[in-house]
């Protein structure tokens, strides 16, 4: 009897429609070539186009609403009739932070195959993983903004870091380099300029690592990371860092494996007592949105971050090896990685490979 999992699936806006839709045809060929799991999916159209008909991007009850499944599956949020802050605070933040989802984990990975962007850089140099803090830091939604529209007009915005927050992260980055086999852990702050937060998050880091006494480490100013990320990223491999800089590094991370359209992002609740989230890291690209030409592979790696996540491991491994198959073959890809095919002809390539190694 197939493992049974409860999954919220959300596509959101723009490309997160076009993407969703395809991960969630390639998780279910995977299900019936295994065997091993079935998704017992529901889809949530919770997206602008709610928010212009509704007035709210998600119900009242939301919480409510997602609480009963092991996981979401989610697409992207942001469309140009809407200001940025109003659908991130609208449909993704809120469920990153009530559902606790404090680990935000981000491969970087050049897969094989794919032409990356670094000189001289191949996939045997682009290897590691971001741990990013997500539910307060830059992002903890605290401030306010007075004297609108006047000279003296002000506007505050905090940044928040609790022991709490701050040493879960870094323990769940060392145990990721343990149970990952990874040899090392970087930090990234920027404590020169950021006297009192980031002096804290590096002080809490030493005391953290000393727990971990076969875990390298080093400490890394954000900028310092950012043209590291460009000049050694062989020299990375478990990089932890706040919810503002890990989002930005992510980005540069995504560009030096190939394209935007590849990372995936798991936003995990470690204690298990909400869903975790699982989606691309890119956003909602309205200028490429419904034109069937949107990279559907950080999806589907999202999707294989699912499957780890809820322990189908095996299932996990052979779908990871058929993304692999794909980028390796190099025939069949999108525009943003140089090809010419669809969304729907890359899932085929992805289910091609699936069937193959399911036989
Ligand atoms: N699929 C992720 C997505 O829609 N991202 C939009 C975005 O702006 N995210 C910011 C963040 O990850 O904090």
């Amino acid at each position: 009897m197939p493992n049974h999992y409860a999954v919220a699936v959300i596509p959101g806006d723009g490309i997160g429609v076009d993407v969703i839709n395809e991960g969630v045809r390639v998780l279910d060929h995977l299900a019936d070539v295994t065997g091993a799991f079935r998704l017992d999916y529901e889809r949530f159209n919770w997206s602008t186009a709610r928010y212009f008909e509704q007035g709210s991007y998600m119900p009242s009850d939301w919480t409510k609403v997602l609480q009963p499944f092991q996981t979401i599956y989610f697409g992207a949020v942001g469309w140009p009739t809407v200001p940025d802050h109003i659908s991130l605070w609208g449909l993704l933040l809120p469920i990153r932070k009530a559902f606790d989802q404090y680990a935000n984990v981000r491969p970087v990975r050049l897969l094989p195959g794919l032409r990356g962007r670094l000189v001289g850089k191949g996939a045997e140099h682009i290897d590691f993983v971001c741990v990013r803090e997500n539910t307060e830091g830059e992002y903890s939604g605290v401030g306010g903004r007075v004297h609108r529209g006047t000279p003296h007009e002000v506007a505050i915005q905090d940044i928040v870091f609790t022991r709490m927050g701050t040493e879960r992260i870094i323990r769940y980055a060392f145990e990721y380099a343990v149970t990952r086999g990874r040899k090392s852990v970087q930090s990234v702050t920027k404590s020169n300029a950021m006297q009192f937060s980031a002096v804290f998050w590096d002080d809490v880091f030493e005391e953290v690592a000393t727990e971990y006494p076969a875990i390298a480490t080093q400490r890394y100013l954000v900028d310092a990371m950012a043209a590291r990320f460009v000049t050694h990223p062989e020299s990375l491999d478990v990089v932890v860092a706040s919810n503002l800089f890990a989002d930005i590094l992510t980005d540069l991370g995504g560009a030096i494996q190939g394209s935007m359209g590849m990372p995936p992002s798991a936003n995990i609740d470690p204690t298990r007592r909400h869903p975790s989230l699982f989606e691309p890291v890119h956003g909602s690209a309205p200028d490429i949105a419904g034109k069937g030409i949107a990279n559907p592979l950080g999806t589907i790696w999202a999707g294989q971050m699912m499957l780890d996540f809820l322990g189908e491991t095996e299932s996990a491994t052979l779908l990871m090896q058929a993304i692999e198959a794909v980028t390796q073959a190099g025939t069949v890809l999108t525009p943003d990685l140089g090809g010419t095919a669809t969304t729907g002809k890359v899932t085929d390539a992805v289910i091609a490979a699936l069937t193959h190694a399911g036989r």
